[in-house]
C-alpha cells in the first residue's frame, strides 16, 4: 500500500493542528501508523490522496448512511447554497426538517436544532436539570455523549480508545455531579436514584450503545430505566445521535418499543454536514428560552446547508424498503464475517443491530463496557492494518462502530468478508 502522500501530509498537518487532526479517534496512533488523507468519496468506497480506494465501513462515524456524494443531498445542498448560506434567522427548511423529526421519533414532540451530537447532549441535559431543579445526573460506564466537561467521566469513542478514564482540565467539581453506573443494569440505576432521593435530574445514556463497539440493550433494560425514572420523577435522555434514523426511522426507541422524555439526535439528520438535535415532551421543551429559562443559541444553528442535507436523507430514508436493504446487507456481512473468524479460529465477539456492527476480539460475552474492555487491542490493530492493505477501511479503534450504508453491494461484502478472511488468518 502505497500511503507517500498521506505520511507527507500527516507531517504538515502535525505542525498546524494537534496530533495532525481534528478529532482525536482520527489519528492512527493507537494501531500504530499514519491516518490517511482522503479525497473524495463515491457511493460505498473513499479514495486518499495517494490514489487508494477503499470500502468504507467508517462512513464519517455514522452520518453516511446513503453512502458518499449521494445525488440527493448534492442536490439539496447546491439548491441551498445558491441563495446563501447562513441568515441567523428562521427559515421554513427549519420547519420542515423539525416536523419531520417529530413525526418520526416518538419522543420527540418539539426539537431544537443545533451544530453537533456534543451541544444535543449537553443542551437537553440542562434543560433537565432546570425542569426537575435538581443537579445530579446518572450516565452510563462506556457511553459517550460528546466532549461536554461532566460527560467524559468513564466515556467510551476516543476516551477508550486512547484508554484514558476521563480528560484532563475538566475542574473535579464539574464532574462532582456525574454518577456512573454500568450498562444494562436497571438494578443499580434504582439503587442510584435511591440513594440521591430528589436529587437526580436524568439518566442519560445511548440505547445501543455505539461508543464502545456495539452493545445492544438487554431484555426488559429499557424498559426497567423507563418504569424507574419515572417513578422518581427523574428525566430519561436517550442519545441517538448514532442509532437515530440508523436502526429504523424513528431510532432505537421505535425498535424497542421505549418512549424517553427526551431525545438526542446528530449525524444522520445533516446528511453528512454538521448538526445536532435535542427533543422531547412539549411540557420539558417548554423551558427552553425564549418559551422558557433554559437559556441555549448558536449562531450557525439551522443552518440552511445543514438542514437541506438532512431534509433530503431524511426522504430517501422514508422510502420503502430501505431498511429492510440496510438489514440484509449488514446481516450477509455479519455472517460472513462470522464464519471468517471461526475458519480461522479466532475468539471473537460478534454484535449487531441493523446496520451497525463490531467484531471484538474477545472470547467473553460483550454485554457492558467492562466486557468490551477485555478484548485483545494488539490483534484488533494488526486486523485493522490486514483489512486496510486489502482495501477495506474500518475505524482505527477497536470501541469505534462500524457502519453499513444503503450503497454497500453484494460484491462489496463478497470483497470485504474475502479480505478478513485472509487478514485473520494472519493474525
Ligand atoms: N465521536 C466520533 C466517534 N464516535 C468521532 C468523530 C470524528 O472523529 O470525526
Amino acid at each position: 500500500m502505497n500511503n507517500a502522500k498521506s505520511s507527507e501530509a500527516w507531517r504538515r498537518s502535525q505542525k498546524f493542528i494537534p496530533g495532525g487532526v481534528n478529532s482525536p479517534v482520527r489519528n492512527f496512533s493507537k494501531v500504530g501508523g499514519n491516518p490517511l488523507f482522503i479525497q473524495r468519496g463515491q457511493g460505498a468506497k473513499i479514495y486518499d490522496i495517494d490514489g487508494n480506494e477503499y470500502i468504507d465501513y467508517v462512513a464519517s462515524w455514522g452520518p453516511l448512511i446513503l453512502g458518499h456524494a449521494h445525488p440527493h443531498i448534492l442536490q439539496a445542498i447546491r439548491g441551498a447554497m445558491e441563495n446563501g448560506t447562513s441568515f441567523g434567522a428562521p427559515t421554513e427548511l427549519e420547519t420542515e426538517l423539525a416536523e419531520m423529526i417529530v413525526n418520526a421519533v416518538p419522543s420527540i414532540e418539539i426539537v431544537r436544532l443545533v451544530n453537533s451530537g456534543t451541544e444535543a447532549t449537553m443542551s437537553a441535559i440542562r434543560v433537565a436539570r432546570g425542569y426537575t431543579a435538581r443537579d445530579k445526573i446518572i450516565k452510563i460506564d462506556g457511553c459517550y455523549h460528546g466532549h461536554v466537561d461532566y460527560l467524559l467521566a468513564k466515556a467510551g469513542s476516543g476516551i477508550a480508545t486512547f484508554g484514558l478514564s476521563d480528560s484532563a482540565g475538566v475542574p473535579a467539581d464539574f464532574a462532582r455531579n456525574t454518577l456512573t453506573v454500568p450498562f444494562n443494569d436497571a438494578e443499580v440505576v434504582r439503587q442510584t436514584i435511591e440513594a440521591n432521593p430528589d436529587q437526580i435530574a436524568c439518566v442519560i445514556l445511548e440505547p445501543i450503545m455505539g461508543n464502545m463497539g456495539i452493545i445492544p440493550p438487554q431484555e426488559g433494560y429499557l424498559q426497567g430505566l423507563r418504569e424507574i425514572t419515572a417513578q422518581h420523577g427523574v428525566v430519561l435522555i436517550f442519545d441517538e445521535v448514532i442509532t437515530g434514523f440508523r436502526v429504523a426511522y424513528g431510532g432505537a426507541q421505535s425498535l424497542y418499543g421505549v418512549t424517553p422524555d427526551m431525545t438526542c439526535l446528530g449525524k444522520i439528520i445533516g446528511g453528512g454536514m454538521p448538526v445536532g438535535a435535542y427533543g422531547g415532551k412539549k411540557e420539558i421543551m417548554q423551558q427552553v428560552a425564549p418559551e422558557g429559562e433554559v437559556y441555549q443559541a448558536g449562531t450557525l444553528s439551522g443552518n440552511p446547508l445543514a438542514v437541506s442535507a438532512g431534509i433530503a436523507t431524511l426522504k430517501t430514508l422514508a422510502e420503502p424498503d430501505v431498511y429492510d436493504q440496510l438489514e440484509s446487507t449488514a446481516q450477509a456481512l455479519a455472517e460472513g464475517l462470522f464464519d471468517a473468524t471461526i475458519s480461522n479460529g479466532i475468539d471473537a465477539f460478534h454484535s449487531r443491530v441493523g446496520s451497525m456492527l463490531m467484531l471484538y476480539f474477545t472470547g467473553a460475552e460483550v454485554v457492558d463496557a467492562d466486557g468490551a474492555r477485555t478484548s485483545d487491542v494488539d490483534r484488533f490493530n494488526r486486523y485493522f492494518w490486514g483489512m486496510l492493505e486489502r482495501g477495506v477501511y474500518i475505524a482505527p479503534s477497536q470501541f469505534e462502530a462500524g457502519f453499513v450504508s444503503l450503497v454497500h453491494s453484494e460484491a462489496d461484502v463478497e470483497g470485504t468478508v474475502r479480505s478478513a478472511n485472509e487478514a485473520l488468518s494472519r493474525l
